[in-house]
């Protein structure tokens, strides 16, 4: 191979490569002033700023292979100071599209559905982030987080949209209370004011804004007094995944969980699938604001 030849082999790897990057260490995020068309299409002029991040890390079962045709996927953020809102785009591709989930207060097969998800900690701080409970989090096995909205982890469900169409339904889902007793599941879709997911094929494109809050909020009372306020140089928690359900009738059943960052080894649940970040942020990957100007 003559030098001329590495040189363009070299740019030829080097821009494949960085257009499809595992999240990494900290994800810089673009500031725009402009949002996006919420039309569950990544074809914005907004979006060509950003670079894409790959769902490919998988986490049940824990370091498992996914074939292509079974699931793919990437995602990009954005965010904006004027309207004080993150924006994302997402593309899915996804062989069998399981969807239908109800909303009910009681219903925790949410997570069992294809879903779309986020994992947000707006001021990275780590920690257990389920439960509002009355425990010691340094001396307890049994304790799930004494402040739910420490973290926020957000399961997305929609009813898929007839192929070329879009939807602006969803749910968006977690559990929350005091403990596995007392558990009730909390609807976050108003924490979305613009959401689209389009269908082509088998790609689904969820394309969102999201209000960030502080930990000061509380699920059982919801107020816009507990909005972050985003900032250049702010620094977050934050990861992506999505859950794989591939059974069209019968109960809605995980078959794979992908997500962005790529877990660890120390950290396995009790069936040996790293699946922490639903109750850990710590597990979250790492973002920053960039400047706005
Ligand atoms: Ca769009
Ligand atoms: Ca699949
Ligand atoms: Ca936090
Ligand atoms: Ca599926």
């Amino acid at each position: 191979m003559t030098t001329k030849h590495f040189f363009i082999l070299s740019i030829f790897l080097f821009t494949t490569i960085s257009n499809f990057a595992i999240q990494p260490d900290t994800i810089k995020i673009e500031h725009t002033s402009k949002a996006p068309k919420f039309d569950g299409k990544a074809d914005d002029k907004v979006w060509k700023n950003s670079q894409w991040i790959t769902i490919d890390q998988v986490w049940i079962p824990w370091k498992g292979t996914i074939d292509k045709d079974d699931f793919s996927g990437r995602y990009k953020v954005l965010w904006s100071e004027k309207a004080n809102l993150l924006y994302f785009v997402a593309e899915i591709s996804d062989d069998v599209f399981r969807d239908g989930y109800i909303y009910s207060s009681t219903d925790t097969n949410y997570s069992e559905y294809d879903i779309f998800e986020i994992f947000l900690d707006p001021n990275r701080s780590g920690g257990l982030h389920v439960f509002d409970g009355p425990c010691d989090e340094t001396n307890n096995a049994e304790c799930w987080g004494k402040n739910a909205e420490n973290a926020f982890t957000y399961h997305i469900n929609v009813n898929a949209p007839l192929h070329g169409k879009y939807t602006t339904k969803k749910t968006v889902e977690d559990i929350y209370g005091t403990n596995l007793d007392d558990k009730k599941i909390v609807n976050f879709a108003n924490h979305f004011p613009q959401f689209a997911c389009g269908k082509n094929g088998n790609t689904y494109t969820y394309e969102f804004s999201l209000k960030v809050y502080t930990d000061s909020y509380n699920s059982m009372k919801p107020s816009e007094k507990h909005r972050d306020k985003l900032h250049a140089g702010k620094i977050m928690g934050l990861a992506a995944a999505f859950c794989d359900d591939d059974h069209k009738t019968g109960a809605p059943v995980r078959d794979n969980f992908i997500g962005s960052t790529a877990g660890n080894n120390n950290a396995l649940d009790d069936k040996g699938n790293f699946n922490q970040a639903w109750m850990n942020a710590s597990y979250y990957g790492v973002a920053i604001l960039k400047d706005a100007h």
